[in-house]
């Protein structure tokens, strides 16, 4: 069985990053390893959330890890909270990386053209220098903006997406995946570049017109579970796009109308039978 390990936060109540990754990754048949950074009462959207760091356990976690000889095929980071985590996971990296180990980051900071609450211009920075370490890096328009000093725009051409992956290309990762993108009215999906070979992939599916939290991680999550597997990357994505869409809808039918998260747990064998399971 493959093994992941996963660097990002706990928030306990309103779905998102470690309460998402740990039974999405595990359901695909990937044992899934945990590093939280910090545990909060909640996602960020909510008022007056409580944050407990656990920078200072971060390293003595791994370090056991390390000792007992524990290895990881992948390694696919999330929301890490701090510049300080940004650089325990770049030590993390040196620690257990091998030329096997695939390093998945999702550089969760911003989205809609403004950084989250906790973060600032700094931090994207920083974020810029974690992804250059990356194999895989996904993300989103905003984010890509923010890490490559481009102007956000909310309508966009081609072109403008191409000039985004050239200059992410330029960070160091080897495979950059923007998502969120939208070619055509009604569609969205993702537009990678092959920095080796310069070979661009897109897929495309339909957009479901509502934003939810957390869907960006159940996204990576797929996407990290199904390439772990050594599913072709394009195949790992559309995976990975239909079945955040398909959760979306399953979420709008939901009578209770959570605004918090995604009915993931309803999807789950839908997931399942995506990936031949
Ligand atoms: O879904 C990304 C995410 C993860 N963790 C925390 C967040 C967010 C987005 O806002 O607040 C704590």
């Amino acid at each position: 069985m493959k093994r992941i390990l996963t660097i990002q936060d706990i928030s306990c109540f309103g779905k998102c990053s470690l309460t998402i990754a740990l039974p999405v990754i595990s359901a695909m048949g990937v044992e899934t390893v945990i590093l939280p950074t910090a545990v909060l009462s909640t996602h960020t959207m909510f008022k007056n959330f409580t944050v407990k760091d656990l920078q200072d356990q971060l390293l003595p976690i791994v370090s056991h890890w390390k000792s007992e000889g524990i290895t990881f095929d992948a390694i696919y980071t999330g929301y890490l909270g701090s510049p300080e985590e940004i650089e325990i996971t770049k030590e993390i990296f040196r620690m257990f990386r091998t030329p096997d180990t695939m390093v998945f980051i999702d550089p969760v900071m911003a989205d809609n053209g403004k950084l989250y609450a906790a973060f600032d211009l700094s931090y994207a920075k920083l974020n810029a220098g974690l992804c250059a370490e990356a194999d895989i890096i996904v993300p989103n328009i905003t984010e890509a903006c923010f890490m490559t000093g481009t102007q956000y725009r909310e309508s966009y051409d081609e072109a403008y997406i191409l000039e985004l992956l050239s200059r992410l290309r330029k960070l160091g990762a080897k495979t950059v995946v923007l998502t969120g993108v939208s070619l055509s009215p009604g569609k969205t999906g993702i537009y990678g570049l092959d920095s080796l070979s310069g070979k661009t992939f897109i897929y495309q599916n339909d957009r479901v017109d509502a934003s939810y939290h957390g869907t960006g991680d159940l996204f990576s999550s797929v996407a990290v579970g199904a390439a772990v597997q050594g599913m072709p990357l394009l195949d790992a994505f559309r995976i990975a796009a239909d079945y955040t869409a398909l959760t979306i809808e399953e979420t709008l039918r939901n009578p209770d109308k959570p605004g918090y998260g995604v009915d993931f747990e309803a999807t789950i064998p839908a997931l399942l039978r995506m990936m031949g399971k």
